[in-house]
């Protein structure tokens, strides 16, 4: 490793850290003053703890089903219990399992709530909301979303455990920005003084819950580093705080076969003697229509078919989180939930059909590649961040990287195919499923653009290439294409505002910068970044592209603001290819 990455990862520590040894013993010490209390569904179904249920279920090869559900209000959340309740009762298809998600603001420390931008769903104050939603009805609930992985971790997580939530937030919400909120100390040490109130009830089988595709790993390429991630975020939960881990994922996930073995991974990897390791699979999200909505049958349930039949034959003991067809269009409604949970457990009858013709053999491979180059993966961060400095065994430190480290970086610095290839490029093992499809876009460009004569035509060009917002696809295909045509690229990665991009620049001294902007800011940023870049001792050449709309004064509906952009002195692209022929242009 290189001393610019190693002091990359050195200042992702920040000054005066303290020994996170003393904070998780603290949260130990909370915990042993928490009840660990049993919700309505523990009680009536006489499990000790939903792990148990679980356990049992995997066992028996079985399903478990849940849902995901944010309604407005407690009042409105708590009716809705009820009625998917007595929909359950009345038509035999049960929901086990209901996975909370609270309001943005349930993260934050209280003092800041007020300034805060509310959003859509409730937001947890008083004890009672846990509680109402615990004794809603026999289904358990799990305190997910802005619980554990929050600033306010602390306060959130006691208050799951007081009213049985065994499976506890969402940890790769760490690497989330709350608004208002930049003290990465304190919220680092609330995640572990958490985490500490976990490890006081291994017994009891309270368990954390991530989920991949929220956090860092929805920025990879490759599924093997979403499992090498799992590993590290499963090292420091159990390894290095004694706490049970869970993993779960799904909806960036397309493709039902990888799913399939993404899954078999996870149980292979994450299950102890007593608990199933993968907690919930989550619903292909990418491929749903917003029109026509009943077509998203189609795509739902045919994923649901193949994890069913994995279940049955690999006892995995995953819940799959059913997502209704409406999900695109608005909040889903009690009825709607209601509608694709049928419809899911209603195919499950059926199975036994299936499951004589089915051959798993390739999942099977695919399952144990993705084990050998997650592990290769884990261990890298391991290695690397030792070679750096870091205490790998301050579990502080260690979730210091996770709320800190960039998703792309990550996945470059450790990615095992990145010293595996002499020259170093990255090559993903199981492309996952925007990685696969970028990687198509990518080859179909360089092909078109090396048969029309462009090889070699960027040699000696050195481009910064960013993006200003979270989309990262479009950058990535940038990136590669221009290095496939002799340019020095530096990708900079995601998430830059104007003033990120003319420091980077000033760094890197580029020949040209281009800028990736999907979310409707176009405009504002060639502006603003324009203005600032006059301030500076020397201008760059700025091309943007990716989606340039916005919403104009008096209008409604975004248009394509383009012309506009171009106006302000960026050269706005309709495509990769047309910048790449004002790129080819000798240097002046
Ligand atoms: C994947 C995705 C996400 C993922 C991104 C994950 C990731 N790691 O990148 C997640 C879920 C995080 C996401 C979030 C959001 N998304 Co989004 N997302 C998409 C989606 C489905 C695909 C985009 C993509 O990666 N395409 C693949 C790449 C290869 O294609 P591309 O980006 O178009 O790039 C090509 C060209 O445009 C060009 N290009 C790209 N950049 C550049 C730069 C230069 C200089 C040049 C010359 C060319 C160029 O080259 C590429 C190859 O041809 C699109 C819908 C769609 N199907 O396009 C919505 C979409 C872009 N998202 C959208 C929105 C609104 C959002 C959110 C604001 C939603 C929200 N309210 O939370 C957030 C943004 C959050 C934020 N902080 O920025 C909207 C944008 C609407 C608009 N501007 O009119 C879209 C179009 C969906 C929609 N129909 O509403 N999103």
């Amino acid at each position: 490793m290189d001393e610019t990455t190693k002091a990359y990862l050195r200042n992702l520590i920040p000054e005066g850290t303290p020994n996170g040894r003393k904070i998780l013993a603290e949260g130990l010490a909370i915990g042993k003053t928490v009840n660990a209390g049993k919700s309505r569904f523990q009680r009536e179904k006489g499990y000790a703890s939903d792990v148990d249920y679980r356990q049992e279920m995997k066992e028996k090869g079985e399903m478990v089903w849940g849902i995901i559900m944010g309604l407005s209000s407690v009042d409105e959340q708590v009716k809705g219990m009820e009625y998917l309740y007595e929909f359950g009762k009345r038509t035999g298809k049960e929901i086990d399992l209901l996975f909370v998600i609270a309001n943005m603001l349930t993260g934050l420390p209280r003092n800041l709530r007020e300034k805060a931008p509310k959003g859509t769903s409730f937001v947890f104050d008083k004890p009672e909301d846990w509680q109402r939603m615990a004794e809603a009805a026999p289904i358990s609930v799990c305190f997910g979303d802005f619980h554990l992985g929050s600033p306010n971790s602390l306060e959130n997580t006691i208050r799951a455990v007081e009213y049985g939530s065994s499976y506890n937030g969402v940890l790769s919400q760490i690497s989330w920005d709350f608004p208002f909120y930049n003290n990465d100390l304190e919220f680092v040490s609330s995640v572990l003084k958490a985490l500490g109130v976990l490890a006081s009830k291994w017994d009891e089988k309270y368990v954390v819950n991530t989920y991949y595709d929220d956090g860092i790993p929805g920025y990879f390429m490759d599924y093997a580093s979403y499992l090498g991630y799992g590993m590290f975020e499963r090292y420091i939960v159990t390894d290095l705080c004694g706490v049970r881990y869970s993993a779960s994922y799904g909806q960036l996930m397309s493709m039902p076969a990888q799913k399939t073995a993404f899954t078999m991974a996870c149980a292979k990897v994450f299950d102890l003697p007593d608990q199933p390791g993968v907690n919930y699979v989550y619903s292909n999200a990418i491929d749903h229509w917003d029109h026509d909505i009943e077509a998203n049958y189609g795509i739902s349930l045919q994923e649901y078919l193949m994890l069913i039949l994995a279940n049955k034959k690999y006892h995995i003991g995953c819940r799959i989180e059913t997502i209704p067809i409406t999900e695109k269009i608005a909040v889903p409604t009690p009825e709607a939930i209601a509608n694709m949970q049928a419809a899911a457990q209603r195919l499950e009858e059926k199975t036994e059909q299936w499951e004589r013709m089915m051959d798993f053999s390739w999942c099977e491979e695919m399952r144990d590649l993705l084990i050998e180059k997650g592990t290769q993966f884990f261990n890298n961060i391991l290695k690397g961040l030792q070679e750096a400095g870091l205490d790998t065994k301050d579990p502080l430190q260690m979730l210091m990287i996770l709320r800190r480290i960039d998703a792309i970086k990550m996945e470059k610095i450790f990615h095992p195919s990145i010293r595996e290839n002499a020259d170093g490029a990255f090559t993903p093992y199981v492309p996952t499923t925007m990685g696969q499809q970028c990687q198509e876009i990518k080859d179909g460009i360089v092909q078109e653009m090396l048969d029309a004569g462009y090889s070699g035509k960027l040699s000696g060009k050195r481009i910064v290439v960013v993006s200003a917002d979270a989309h990262y696809y479009g950058s990535f295909v940038v990136c590669n294409v221009l290095s496939a045509l002799g340019a020095d690229v530096v990708n900079g990665g995601v998430d830059f505002d104007t003033v990120d991009v003319l420091d980077l620049a000033e760094e890197e001294d580029p020949d040209y910068v281009c800028i990736s902007v999907h979310n409707g800011q176009a405009l504002d940023f060639a502006k603003q970044l324009m203005e600032l870049s006059r301030e500076r001792p020397k201008q760059y050449p700025v091309f943007m592209g990716g989606k340039l709309n916005g919403i104009l004064p008096g209008a409604t509906e975004p248009t394509d603001v383009s012309y506009l952009v171009s106006e302000m002195g960026v050269t706005a692209c309709q495509s990769l290819q047309a910048m790449v022929d004002y790129l080819a242009k000798p240097l002046v």
